[in-house]
């Protein structure tokens, strides 16, 4: 046997990521994945789906699946993703994740699904009573992104022990089917201020769109006074500001929003604490609600702009599926004859 490892994959560098149409954008969104979504842009072809099949996972609303996949594609185009630098689409649109899915079905294993935190935390107690789609959602997520031979995926801490899955999927691919370095292992783009914005209520559970009161999250489309409400009702202390980084340490709550500011303001968290340390939560949350109004607002009017235009929204987002379909059905082809489909 030889000890020559095999052969890494050597195709071009792709970002591709995805977000459930399972209601509107909030704060950690933006903040974990949006603004990455934009910045890398730049750097490399970067393909942004809106997860429609996976949103079906859990309390499928056939009257608003539609409309809410346009308001999360209105949102990315509103928040600077733009369809000259970047692929953005509806999942649903495109065949190859649901065929590819399956494929990766045969390859992942039920003991790997099983150690899925995100699976343990959504089922809850009733994991039998769960959908089979819920269980199997990191398949669906290793096939999107595989679909497209995707070197890069930027999202937020929640998503790490997914990410880790997929490269485990992709691996095992590569292996059984005797194809080395076919597909790349794809690395997760996380780190940075804003990877986890937790809950305003409680700074132990991430702020999330399913979390039942609408209290724990900004939305991308609060108002000025909705954003001033919700911060000045944010679970706090009663002790002041600290000076310094380590003083956030035991304060979950202040530790977030201290958190929120650095990754809206783009500045350091000593920094914040610099010109915040010692004040009291009457002068940082209203100071805090401003900063984020500021930056929202834009965004909003937008969103609400391209959501007032519905045919030219489709008409973007299907222009979006021909091009992802253009690098994808290519890829499909190739997987059909690694695993040896009559064709
Ligand atoms: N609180 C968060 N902090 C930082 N990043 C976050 N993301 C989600 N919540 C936070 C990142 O946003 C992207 C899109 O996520 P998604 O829509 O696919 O679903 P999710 O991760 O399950 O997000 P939600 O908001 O919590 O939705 P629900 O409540 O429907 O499950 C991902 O990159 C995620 O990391």
């Amino acid at each position: 046997m030889s000890d020559t490892p095999p052969p890494a994959y050597a195709g071009p560098q792709r970002v591709f990521s995805g977000m459930q149409p399972t209601g509107g954008l909030h704060l950690g969104n933006y903040l974990g994945a949006l603004t990455k979504f934009v910045r890398l842009q730049d750097h490399y072809k970067s393909i942004y789906c809106v997860v429609d099949l996976h949103a079906i996972t859990a309390d499928p609303d056939p009257r608003s699946l539609a409309a809410n996949s346009r308001e999360v594609a209105a949102a990315f185009f509103a928040a600077g993703v733009d369809p000259k630098k970047s692929i953005v689409f509806i999942q649903s649109a495109v065949r190859a994740h649901t065929e590819l899915a399956w494929i990766f079905n045969c390859v992942a294993r039920m003991g790997w699904l099983e150690r899925m935190t995100q699976f343990k935390d959504k089922a809850g107690k009733h994991a039998e009573r769960s959908s089979v789609g819920l269980f199997d959602y990191p398949v669906l997520q290793a096939a999107d992104i595989l679909a497209y031979k995707a070197t890069h995926v930027p999202v937020g801490e929640d998503q790490k022990q997914h990410l880790e899955l997929s490269r485990d999927i992709a691996q095992k691919f590569n292996n059984d089917f005797d194809a080395p370095g076919f597909f790349p292992l794809p690395e997760p783009l996380i780190q940075g201020p804003g990877a986890r914005i937790m809950s305003l209520r409680d700074g132990a559970k991430k702020m999330s769109k399913s979390d039942p009161s609408d209290m724990s999250r900004i939305n991308l489309t609060d108002d000025a006074d909705t954003i001033l409400a919700k911060f000045k009702k944010a679970t706090t202390d009663p002790l002041p500001l600290p000076e310094s980084v380590e003083g956030l340490e035991g304060r979950p709550e202040v530790a977030n929003l201290v958190g929120i500011y650095a990754a809206l303001s783009d500045m350091s968290q000593e920094a914040v604490l610099k010109a915040f340390g010692g004040k009291g939560f009457g002068v940082f949350k209203p100071a805090l609600a401003e900063l984020a109004a500021q930056r929202l607002a834009p965004i909003a009017a937008e969103q609400r702009r391209l959501m007032g235009d519905v045919p030219t929204l489709d008409a973007m987002l299907r222009e979006g599926a021909e091009q992802a379909n253009a690098i994808a059905e290519p890829v499909m082809e190739e997987v059909r004859r690694v695993v040896g489909f009559w064709r």
